[in-house]
């Protein structure tokens, strides 16, 4: 057997322990090392001191290889990109060898180790032509002992990477396949054995502290005053407590012969009590994301910067948790959670997920040639993070099926830190587990959950054990391109269920990876014959960490502070898990169709966490234009992560009667509109079958100008206007395009296969009445009888060109229609868009959160949201009036009821059929889409249904527009 193939952990490598910050004497040995890849394993002899490596490459470590020219990545979800054949791999097993020659500092003495913070996904290291050992599990540690072979000036390390191990069965996350020597290598003077394990409650408002360590080393926290020998309890009435609202740390030194160790440590006490998970006594909601560990330009080896700056995104953001899916991350990460305040979940490095492929057949879980292995990771896992405070659950791992090595891992796990809960979700009896998981379960399963009703196990033991425990979303609402929607609604259900503790979003960043057009490449871009396309862009922000329009939704869904206006009542309602609202003030502002009138502050008085106040706001007068009122709740002061003004949320009142935002169900719409277009007889749909005579020559009304045929809009206001008269189909999302559930088609699918992207159009009649032009148009696709009857009433009041328009479905429609809308192709000499309605991002009917009424101004081309697979994308909502300017001149249009607009420089079409951004090419039109009604976004690609109301079925409706200068 090849040693990578080997099932066991590797050898030559010395327990785990903790990650410290040390005074002992390291050497950093990151930075250029000549290196050389080859697509399968070449004969060793390279580790030799003397080897003459001169004609190799250079590469920089840490790194992943394949982002530097060698290899190329390659992404899968779940499949094995090999035959799964465990624990052998193919001959075609892709390897770099690493060497460097480094200088000892001539004052370098002691026991020394030889660290690797991440290796991918096997490797085997020399010193100085000497084996130390061999080394799997890709985002842990390993240290070797070196004391004895290093040398005084020049030393040689040679490290000879495998794409495939063993390892590799066991690391089947959905990510790209990156190997190589991804994070630090160092060398440390320190004893091989020294370790420390920091027990930091927080008991009765008293820190309690235990520090682990070798006999005879002292612990001291200068700022409360203690100085106490390790193994030692001592209770520390001064001591705050820890948590991610307020991360209080203390600096603590522990003094070992020949090594002061730097802690910081945060006092806090988890547990689960009545089936609810508290910490300090409190009931906490993780407002989580999974968090993998992408660059775009370095691949797994993501620079401390960034590390940082994600960080300081989630903060802003409202984000409180977060799953390292699914592997330990980056130590330093931690240190940050520690730091800004963050509830983790930590995750080993364990994933057999392509064996469900296989009907879990030799899943290497439950597999006892991998039971060393499996224990290995968990301990690594565990020794590695458990003096960090942020880390509140250890999660065994994702998607490995069930099997007893994972049962030995948790007993491990709960017997080495009792203090911390287990967590895995593949398990759905939680034989091994404290907390109950599960993914992407449907709104209405959640519910049930919530009851404490959902549906019972066979076992009724197993069950009752269950059913006692607090309950998370490891995983929930599918950010795959434009979406998740639906999320207002599991929030109500964190809120209004005890036992429902919130959960993580998958997944915070897009792994897209930056090809040298300077367009990001997804799966299958480079060259992969296996792949998974675009399921590797499903991020709340893009690779570089600009946020997607749904971070704003995260941000107003996740407030810590719910602020509603109800009868000129304000409630204020505290959210957070422990903070008081001492840190926050209330701004307020009164508009009159979206300019400020008048603005202030409100005195709120403090509200304790759980807690709310009401506030009777001053009687503010209705006014004819549209008044809004908004309140904000803002930083008081700079903190760390945010200055102060920051918002955290928001509400927004109307004080116009009879204006509202379209929250959930769109409005049905009044017989008569404001526009004065009296409703004239409908003609009824028998009476169609055949063509009604035109009106003659070219036909006018205003400013525009109709095909006597067609009935279609040609020109408007002296401009070329092409005139799209419904349009049912939208450039599928990543949503539309996948569904979870083999045994349910997509969206795109079933809109496809019923003809919603090639619909055409009978005209029925063009007839003018009086001063009216009444087009009426029988649309319908090839080869279905599914049609929509749609009039179009146009008037002009001599400026403006006024339509209603009435749809009727006739026929069998078996499919929601994506949107329902009209297109007009306009100049393209169009630049700049304001409007008054929802803003300033994106809206659809179930994602608009984090919009509000105002009046906002964007060029055309910052309308669009550039995702990196193109899709659907820039809708305003609830657009009352928009005006399109440019060289081309004015354009001014209003909705009634509100229109959502898309203004685009392509067409749907050319939307749909782009691959990449780049692929989209301005034409000579702008294309604009007034939408009366549009379907959600959803969040099907990982089951969660769509909720009813976000589905747009078939149906009846009437809407009106206009349009002029
Ligand atoms: C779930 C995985 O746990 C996660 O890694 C990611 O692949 C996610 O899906 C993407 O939707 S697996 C679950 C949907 C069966």
């Amino acid at each position: 057997m090849n040693y990578w193939e080997d099932p066991g952990p590797g050898y030559g490598v010395l327990p785990p322990r903790a990650a410290v910050r040390s005074d002992a004497p390291r050497l950093s040995l990151n930075g250029r090392w000549r290196f050389r890849w080859t697509p399968s394993v070449p004969p060793a002899g390279f580790e030799a001191p003397d080897f003459d490596d001169s004609d190799w490459d250079w590469l920089p470590v840490p790194s992943s290889w394949p982002m530097h020219g060698h290899g190329s990545p390659a992404y899968t979800n779940q499949k094995y990109p090999f035959p799964v054949d465990p624990p052998y791999v193919p001959d075609e097993n892709p390897t770099g060898d690493h060497r460097l020659a480094f200088e000892l500092p001539s004052s370098w003495s002691g026991p020394t180790v030889l660290r690797f913070d991440g290796v991918d996904s096997c490797a085997r290291v020399w010193l100085n032509g000497v084996e130390l050992g061999v080394t799997r599990g890709s985002r842990l540690p390993a240290e070797f002992a070196v004391g004895d072979l290093l040398r005084p000036g020049r030393n040689v390390l040679a490290v000879r990477v495998h794409q495939w191990s063993s390892g590799s069965y066991l690391e089947d996350q959905d990510m790209w396949w990156l190997p190589g020597i991804f994070r630090d290598v160092t060398l440390i003077s320190r004893p091989v054995d020294a370790d420390v394990f920091v027990h930091a409650d927080y008991v009765d408002g008293s820190g309690v502290l235990r520090v682990e360590s070798a006999p005879g080393a002292i612990v001291r926290i200068p700022e409360l005053d203690v100085e106490v020998p390790t193994g030692r309890t001592v209770a520390i009435p001064g001591a705050e407590p820890w948590s991610a609202e307020a991360p209080r740390l203390y600096d603590a030194v522990v003094e070992l012969p020949g090594e002061r160790i730097a802690l910081r440590i945060g006092f806090r006490t988890v547990e689960i009590v009545d089936g609810v998970l508290r910490v300090n006594g409190r009931r906490i909601v993780f407002h989580g994301v999974n968090r993998h560990e992408h660059d775009p330009v370095f691949g797994r080896a993501v620079p401390l910067e960034r590390l940082r700056e994600e960080l300081l995104v989630m903060k802003r953001h409202n984000i409180n948790a977060i799953r390292t899916s699914h592997y330990p991350p980056d130590t330093r990460l931690l240190e940050l959670c520690d730091e800004l305040g963050f509830w983790v979940m930590d995750e080993c490095d364990y994933e057999s997920h392509g064996f469900m492929l296989i009907d879990w057949r030799g899943n290497p879980a439950d597999d006892p040639r991998f039971l060393d292995a499996s224990l290995d990771r968990m301990r690594r896992t565990v020794e590695r993070d458990k003096n960090h405070p942020c880390v509140v659950m250890w999660s065994l791992g994702n998607e490995a099926g069930v099997g007893s090595n994972l049962s030995a891992m948790a007993a491990w796990t709960r017997e080495r830190d009792p203090s911390r809960p287990v967590h895995y979700e593949g398990d759905l009896t939680c034989a091994d587990v404290d907390v109950y998981s599960r993914m992407y379960a449907s709104h209405a399963e959640v519910e049930a959950i919530g009851k404490r009703a959902e549906k019972p196990l066979d076992d009724p033991v197993l069950d009752a054990r269950r059913r006692a425990m607090p309950f998370v979303l490891c995983e929930y609402s599918h950010a795959g391109g434009n979406g998740p929607g639906g999320l207002p609604e599991y929030e109500e259900l964190f809120d209004s269920y005890e036992r429902c503790q919130g959960g993580f979003l998958w997944e915070w960043m897009e792994h897209g990876i930056l090809r040298a057009d300077g367009s990001y490449g997804y799966g299958g871009d480079f060259g992969e014959e296996l792949h998974d396309g675009t399921y590797v862009l499903d991020g709340l922000v893009f690779p570089d960490l600009t946020p997607q329009p749904v971070l704003a939704e995260v941000h107003k869904v996740y407030e810590p502070v719910r602020l509603t206006i109800a009868d000129e009542v304000l409630t204020v309602t505290n959210r957070y898990d422990v903070l008081d609202t001492s840190h926050l003030c209330f701004h307020w502002d009164l508009t009159d169709e979206g300019v400020v009138v008048q603005s202030g502050t409100l005195d709120i008085p403090v509200i304790a966490s759980g807690e709310s106040a009401t506030i009777k706001l001053p009687a503010l007068p209705p006014q004819d234009r549209e008044r809004w009122l908004t309140v904000r709740a803002v930083l008081t002061q700079d903190c760390a992560w945010a200055g102060a003004g920051h918002e955290l949320t928001f509400t927004q009142a109307s004080l116009t009667p009879g204006t509202s935002i379209g929250r959930l169900a769109q409005p049905e719409v009044a017989a008569v509109g404001p526009m004065g277009i009296a409703r004239a007889h409908t003609a009824s749909a028998g009476a169609l079958s055949t063509t009604a005579a035109a009106v003659g020559g070219e036909v006018e009304v205003g400013p525009g100008v109709f095909h006597p045929v067609t009935g279609r809009l040609v020109r408007l206001q002296g401009w070329d206007v092409e005139h799209v008269p419904l349009e049912l189909w939208r450039a599928p999302t990543q949503h539309d395009a996948r569904t979870w559930d083999a045994t349910t088609l997509d969206r795109k699918t079933r809109w496809v296969d019923a003809g919603l992207d090639r619909l055409r159009y009978r005209t029925v009649a063009v007839e003018r009445t009086g001063d009216e032009l009444v087009v009426t148009t029988m649309v319908g696709a090839a080869a279905t009888d599914a049609r929509v009857l749609t009039t179009y009433r146009w008037r002009s009041d001599g400026e403006r060109l006024m339509a209603e328009v009435e749809v009727e479905p006739l026929g069998e429609w078996t499919v929601p229609w994506a949107r329902l809308g009209v297109t007009f192709g306009l100049p393209g000499r169009l630049h700049t868009m304001t409007w008054f309605g929802l803003g300033p991002g994106q809206a659809y009917p179930d994602s608009r959160s984090a919009a509000r009424i105002g009046r906002y101004t964007s060029t055309i081309d910052d309308l669009q949201v550039p995702y990196l697979y193109p899709q659907e994308n820039g809708a305003r909502g609830d657009v009352r009036w928009a005006e399109l300017s440019g060289a081309a001149g004015k354009l001014r249009l209003t909705g009634d009821p509100h229109v959502a607009l898309t203004v685009r420089r392509w067409t749907t079409a050319e939307l749909a059929a782009a691959e990449h951004p780049a692929d989209l090419h301005p034409g000579d039109q702008v294309w604009i889409t007034l939408d009366a009604l549009q379907h959600g976004l959803g969040s099907p690609t990982s089951g969660a249904p769509i909720l009813p109301p976000h589905d747009l079925q078939p149906r009846k409706h009437t809407f009106r527009f206009s349009l002029g200068s």
